[in-house]
């Protein structure tokens, strides 16, 4: 695999979990593998999880691990080509990308959405440079429009505490004061459009998702209606995406906010979340901290999760090289 920007690039997920759950039962097992290999992690945006989980990952396969923060200590960056560069940005892209290349053999990126231009997002002109013009295996470590790292984790999950073959899994909005990208949304719809779980979503009218990442799963607006009878809950927010309205806070209404009122609706739900998560606007405390949230084994397999995709890759160059 030289690249994971999505669930496309991992071909049958049946086979992509086995690999997953057999790094979980001895995650050493590979230690050799990423000799003298060197992972670049970039980030155009903060981070803990992905940060740390992606780095151990890499060190869990023997790899060594550069981390470039761009917004702290690097030249600032123009993206698109044509610029005058004029103003606060000393240096482009396409320099810094076969430049960074050249140090690495494998490169992380994270680059969330601006939230302004919705075609600049949505054709994620970021990570694709680094694609085009590195010449090396890239992954995504939540882009402009999907976040498969987490999703990934977020499956492993599921399929690790599900008790019926056939969940029933609901996506919900919930508030949020600052405007958010719909990544970690559209990539949780696209990984749950290809399992065979009964998939909804529900929102406020207005945070409709692309309608690519909906696919085939039932939206409902009526939040408690889609909580009867959950066997999972995967808060999170996400600004509106549809017309003029793209990128903004429609509603920071805290009727949405998941408490242990809804959670009784559903048959005994776990309780999700991607994290970071602001605790009485997407979740009560009581529920966060209840015995049926999942949010720090769900964290925990981002490790996981990461070390699957980055072991695919030492795989592909270590053939290549042959
Ligand atoms: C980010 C988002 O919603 O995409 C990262 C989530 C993993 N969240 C925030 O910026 C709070
Ligand atoms: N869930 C997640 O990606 O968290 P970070 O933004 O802390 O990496």
């Amino acid at each position: 695999m030289r690249k994971f920007t999505s669930v496309h690039d991992l071909g049958p997920l049946g086979k992509a979990l086995e690999e997953a759950m057999e790094i979980k039962k001895d995650r050493f097992a590979d230690n050799e593998l990423g000799k003298n290999k060197t992972l670049l992690m970039i980030f155009f945006n903060s981070s803990l999880r992905t940060r740390l989980s992606t780095q151990k990952a890499a060190m869990n396969l023997g790899m060594n691990v550069i981390v470039l923060d761009v917004n702290q200590g690097a030249w600032k960056l123009e993206t698109e080509r044509g610029v005058i560069m004029d103003g606060d940005k000393a240096e482009h892209l396409l320099e810094a990308i076969p430049v960074m290349a050249s140090y690495c053999d494998i490169i992380g990126v994270r680059s969330f959405a601006g939230l302004k231009d919705k075609a600049e997002d949505y054709e994620e002109r970021v990570i694709e440079q680094f694609i085009k013009h590195s010449g090396k295996p890239v992954f995504s470590m939540e882009a402009a429009t999907r976040h498969p790292l987490q999703s990934f984790a977020d499956l492993i999950t599921i399929e690790e505490y599900k008790t019926k073959p056939r969940p029933k899994v609901v996506l919900t909005w919930a508030p949020h004061p600052r405007a958010l990208p719909q990544a970690v949304a559209n990539s949780f719809a696209e990984w749950m459009n290809e399992t065979a779980y009964e998939f909804v979503i529900t929102h406020p009218e207005g945070y409709e998702l692309d309608p690519k990442f909906v696919g085939n799963a039932r939206v409902e607006y009526d939040q408690r209606k889609a909580f009867e009878g959950a066997d999972f809950i995967y808060a999170k927010n996400w600004s509106a995406y549809t017309g003029n309205d793209y990128g903004k806070v429609l509603s920071t209404d805290r009727d949405w906010t998941v408490d242990a009122e809804k959670m009784a609706l559903t048959d005994n739900a776990y309780f999700m979340h991607c994290l970071p998560v602001r605790r009485n606007m997407i979740v009560t405390d009581d529920v966060i901290e209840s015995e049926r949230s999942l949010v720090i084994p769900e964290a925990a397999n981002r490790e996981i999760s990461a070390q699957t995709v980055l072991k695919r890759m030492l795989h592909a160059i270590n053939n290549a090289d042959k």
